[in-house]
């Protein structure tokens, strides 16, 4: 069965994107495929994080995960530093991946702005250890929304050099799977814009922890064009707000766009938006729920971290040590 490998970062709270874009996603591949997630705290210190707030973080990604359905005996959960693997199979890749390749990553230019010289090493180096994440389990499947395709790609890229330098066969091809209507959720006060964690504004995004009245208000006061919904789908074309509202519906009722407009085709965002705030609440409060039940026990979800992460370092141990091997590394 195909493996696959798939992260969230621990840096922040978690928002409607990575519902839709990931954890949703996560739990439909969960029984039909071998399944690993990782709660990537490796990644989340590329850009500052208090310490206290990182392992409240960590649980609470560890908790969305549990309370939207993953299984920690049917998936393998576990968070990234644990399984030290991973950094050590980062560096080997550091050493082969180039120096060009990182600059063209556009996640690192957007993180960076003007800023280039005063970030860290680490956000530079970023998709090295991602690569490092996925190769580490051969996964093949990485489930992720648009804005890592580039990072998924280079992925590639790194296992195909490797094997190339080495003359071996022994990093598989790894695919992105990006699909459904919600790969890109945008900022509800700029359709332009990725939804983020750490977005400026707490209004320009939906929180999986928000509460009823928070929602409403925030999708109610969400950017959206003076006109009312059109006939067809095509009529979304160069409206980014609408369009980003009308796919969040879609991913959070599992239909399509054109399922979705053929029910509010003409309707004004006065019936819309107050509908979709019911059916985003009607979704996420349970798992919001059950979150704050889960992090009632905070050492219950370090016991399925540990235990997921023991399983890890089964499958990621041996892999680490041929790669050592095939470099040449004495152990
Ligand atoms: N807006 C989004 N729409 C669809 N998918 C999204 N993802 C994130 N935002 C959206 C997907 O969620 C997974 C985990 O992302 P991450 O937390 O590891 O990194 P990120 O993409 O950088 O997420 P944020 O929310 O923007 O975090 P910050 O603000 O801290 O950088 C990935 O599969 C991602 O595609």
């Amino acid at each position: 069965t195909p493996r696959v490998f798939s992260g969230i970062k621990p840096s922040g709270g978690l928002t409607l994107g990575n519902y839709l874009g990931a954890i949703k996603r996560f739990v439909g591949m969960q029984g039909q495929m071998e399944t690993i997630y990782c709660v990537v705290d490796l990644h989340a210190i590329t850009v500052w994080q208090d310490p206290k707030e990182l392992a409240h973080a960590t649980r609470e990604v560890a908790a969305g995960y549990l309370a939207a359905g993953l299984d920690p005996t049917q998936s393998i959960l576990f968070n990234q530093s644990r399984v030290s693997q991973h950094a050590e199979l980062a560096w080997i890749f550091n050493c082969v991946a180039r120096v060009g390749w990182m600059n063209r990553m556009t996640q690192f230019k957007d993180k960076a702005g003007a800023n280039a010289e005063k970030v860290s090493l680490g956000l530079y180096a970023y998709p090295s250890l991602m690569a490092a994440d996925i190769l580490l389990y051969h996964a093949t499947h990485v489930p992720v929304g648009e804005d890592q395709k580039q990072h998924v790609e280079l992925t590639r890229d790194i296992a195909n050099k490797f094997n190339h330098d080495y003359k071996i066969d022994f990093f598989p091809e790894t695919i992105p799977v990006i699909d459904g209507p919600a790969t890109r959720v945008m900022n509800l006060r700029d359709g332009t814009k990725k939804m983020s964690k750490s977005g400026e504004s707490d209004m320009e995004r939906i929180n999986m922890r928000d509460d009823a009245d928070t929602i409403a208000k925030k999708f109610k006061k969400s950017k959206s064009d003076q006109d009312v919904l059109p006939e067809t789908v095509e009529g979304l074309k160069d409206r980014p707000e609408a369009r980003n509202l009308v796919d969040i519906y879609a991913a959070l009722s599992d239909t399509t766009p054109d399922a979705v407009i053929a029910d509010y085709a003409g309707a004004g965002w006065g019936r819309f938006k107050p509908a979709l705030a019911d059916l985003a609440v009607a979704k996420l409060a349970p798992i919001s729920d059950e979150m704050t039940r889960l992090m009632d026990d905070p050492a219950e979800i370090d016991r399925i971290l540990a235990d997921g992460a023991d399983r890890a370092r089964a499958i990621a141990a041996p892999i680490l040590a041929q790669t050592y091997e095939i470099v040449g590394l004495l152990r």
